[in-house]
């Protein structure tokens, strides 16, 4: 406890005597990306990066991680609860490190929110899923490439470890049928996502709800009592002061929302505006 308050107090000193600069901010506990989510999660910018990925691991290669292990990062479920151990250093095999490895590459963090599968579900581009079959009892990870018109994955077979691309899938109730499979049918049962600057709710989506959760915060009928503390106030802190105040509720009040509480024209779906950022580890 005492590391971690000792962190959090450096943190916030480098902040102001620094005024954020790019080596205040590595050396603070936790740190965000350059990248915005509004160019990530474009569809165009995805395909863009399926090409070069394409080149790498063409379709039929076989995806070894013999001489580059995949290790998994920082990961907590929603509304920010600590995993119980913390897998952070768990070596990943086989679907599941293929995913990971192309979804820690593509937001620039290894750190992820497990969001749980459910009859909410509905994919986003970058999203690795877990998908259980009810027949065999066996799940797959796959990474979600395409979500508007028809959504694909790429994949590695969970067998034979070789690469597929332009896998297509039709979503339903918390389920994936995978039509390049003649429509055979999954359940989805974990779905991991980067953490988003604003999402301080830990729902995975940036909306109002998070300035009210802000709100609830200030006013002091909301804790961070049982959550990973370090990773909710890199998702809160906007102004990186490293406290949570009026001042973080306000500015992400401004990006979602017009003066008079109007919300501000959706992108892609939802409700994002401003120069969001993703939560990455920063030790
Ligand atoms: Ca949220
Ligand atoms: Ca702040």
């Amino acid at each position: 406890m005492k590391s971690i308050k000792s962190k959090i107090a450096a943190a916030a000193l480098a902040a102001v005597t620094a005024a954020c600069s790019a080596q205040a901010i590595t050396a603070s506990a936790y740190t965000y990306t350059t990248r915005t989510q509004r160019y990530l999660q474009t569809q165009s910018n995805m395909n863009s990066k399926v090409g070069a990925w394409k080149a790498r691991y063409p379709a039929g290669s076989t995806f070894s991680t013999a001489n580059a292990p995949v290790y998994s990062g920082k990961i907590v479920y929603s509304g920010f609860e600590p995993m119980n151990p913390s897998p952070e250093n768990e070596e990943l095999l086989r679907t599941q490190a293929y995913a990971r490895k192309l979804a820690s590459e593509y937001f620039g963090t290894t750190t992820f929110m497990a969001l749980g599968g459910g009859s909410g579900f509905s994919p986003e581009i970058g999203d690795q899923v877990k998908i259980w079959d009810p027949d065999n009892h066996r799940s797959r990870w796959i990474l979600i490439t395409r979500t508007a018109g028809g959504v694909q994955a790429t994949e590695t077979d969970q067998f034979t470890n070789k690469v597929k691309w332009n896998v297509n899938y039709t979503v339903g109730n918390g389920t994936m049928d995978c039509t390049s499979e003649n429509g055979k049918h999954y359940i989805v049962s974990d779905c991991y996502r980067p953490i988003k600057q604003g999402d301080v709710n830990g729902d995975g989506k940036v909306t109002t709800y998070d300035v009210q959760w802000l709100e609830g915060y200030v006013s002091g009928s909301n804790s961070t009592s049982g959550k990973d503390y370090n990773l909710l106030m890199a998702a809160i802190d906007f102004n990186g002061d490293w406290q949570i105040t009026k001042a973080d509720r306000d500015r992400l009040f401004n990006t979602l929302c017009y003066a008079d509480g109007s919300l501000r024209p959706t992108y892609n779906g939802s409700t994002m505006y401003g120069n969001y950022k993703y939560v990455v580890l920063g030790w």
